[in-house]
Order: structure tokens, then sequence, then C-alpha cells
């Protein structure tokens, strides 16, 4: 595998020891109906990334590295959402609640799922979390530490919430992070500018981040 051209600086992805990440390339947060516009947010500016997330997707297939997928949702009876993120914000409608799609951000229903285009693959891991994080309350840890995974590419949404709460919880757990800065957005994209500057300050102090084309040149090379 080559050396990626990243910012802050360049990094090599060692073959075998590296994984990417998608973070909750869910209905709920991608689609009309779903969570993310119960919010408030233009979901159209998260759907633009679907293209060149599948490329990257594509691109770890091809080198037959593992692609592991995440979803932010909750068990039926609501028991893994606390009261404090249950009742947090004003949407139009609230989590567990009936949607278009289905009880929004509920495990199994089909708002909660990933979208077509980006749609793991038999056999890929998939990682259901009630929070932010992808490794808090889930067998993430376990299942990277079982593969032999020491560096992760970061896709997925949003930037600056679950993409970056997961990067900094991997971060502190020792594993190297590179964030696919076309393959990641946020409803404000001034808190995405702002999410990738925090992580590649300070000399990489959360980690890299590099264009869709320079990782997967890298990994095809
Ligand atoms: C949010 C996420 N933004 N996946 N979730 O609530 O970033």
């Amino acid at each position: 595998m080559g050396i990626i051209k990243a910012r802050p600086f360049d990094v090599t992805l060692v073959p075998d020891k590296t994984a990417l990440v998608v973070i909750d390339m869910q209905r709920d947060f991608i689609e009309p109906g779903g969570f993310g516009a119960t919010l408030g947010n233009d979901v159209t500016l998260l759907q633009a990334i679907i293209p060149a997330t599948a490329r990257l997707i594509d691109g770890f297939r091809r080198a037959g590295l593992p692609v592991i997928h995440t979803r932010e949702c909750h068990a039926p009876d609501l028991s893994d959402c606390p009261p404090a993120k249950l009742t947090r914000g004003k949407p139009s409608l609230r989590i567990g609640d009936p949607g278009p799609m289905g009880r929004i951000l509920i495990a199994g229903e089909a708002g909660a799922d990933i979208v077509a285009a980006l749609y793991p693959l038999p056999g890929e891991t998939v990682i259901d979390k009630p929070g932010k994080g992808a490794f808090y309350a889930t067998p993430l840890g376990d299942i990277l530490k079982a593969k032999g995974i020491a560096q992760l590419v970061f896709a997925g949404v949003t930037t600056e919430v679950c993409v970056q709460t997961t990067m900094r919880e991997a971060n502190d757990r020792g594993y190297e992070c590179l964030l696919a800065t076309d393959a990641t957005e946020s409803y404000f994209p001034d808190f995405k500018k702002a999410a990738i500057d925090m992580i590649t300050a300070q000399g990489a102090i959360v980690g890299w981040a590099a264009t869709v084309d320079e990782i997967v040149e890298a990994l095809d090379a």
C-alpha cells in the first residue's frame, strides 16, 4: 500500500492492519422523513457524499480489507436510550416515534438501515450503537482486536458528531485515524471544516485527513 498525501503530513497505511469504518450512513440521517430531517436539517447536503463514499468502500473491498458499517439506533423498548438523549432538542418526531420510514432511530426499522447505495455486503461487520461514538456499548473494540487492526479510515455522518466522537474514541485507544474528507459531511458546512481542522491540528492530534482519491490511489498501489 502506498503513502497517502494526507494533512497535516503523509501517512502510510499498513496492509492487513487497516480497516474502513463507515459511520451511520442511514436513511434516518440522509433521507427525507428521518431523524435528521425531523431536527430541521437539509438532508441533501449528506446525500451528496454517497458517490464518494461508495468509491471508498469499493477501494477497500478491492484491496480485500475490512469494511465496518455502524448504525446509530436503539432497542424498541428504548432501554438503551437515556432520557437525556430522548428529550434533547426540539424535533418534530422524537426517537421511537412512528415516522414515514418506521419508528425513528429504532433497530430493525427501515429508517435505521443503511442507504441502498452503500449497503453492506454479506459478511461485512455492522455495529448498532446507542451513542455517538462507535466504541461505547458495542463490540467494536473486540472485533478490531480480533482482526489485528491498528489503523482506521473513517467516512460517514455527521463529521462533527458521530464521526469525530468515534475518531476521538479510537485515537485514545491507540488507533491511527484517517478521515476521508469528501466521504464525510455535516448539516453545517462550517462545523465540518472546523472538525477537520480540530482533528488534524497540533500535528494530527486526533488523526489525518485525505481525499477519497488520495486514499484509493494508495489502496490500489
Ligand atoms: C447525529 C450522527 N448527528 N450520526 N448522529 O445525531 O452524527
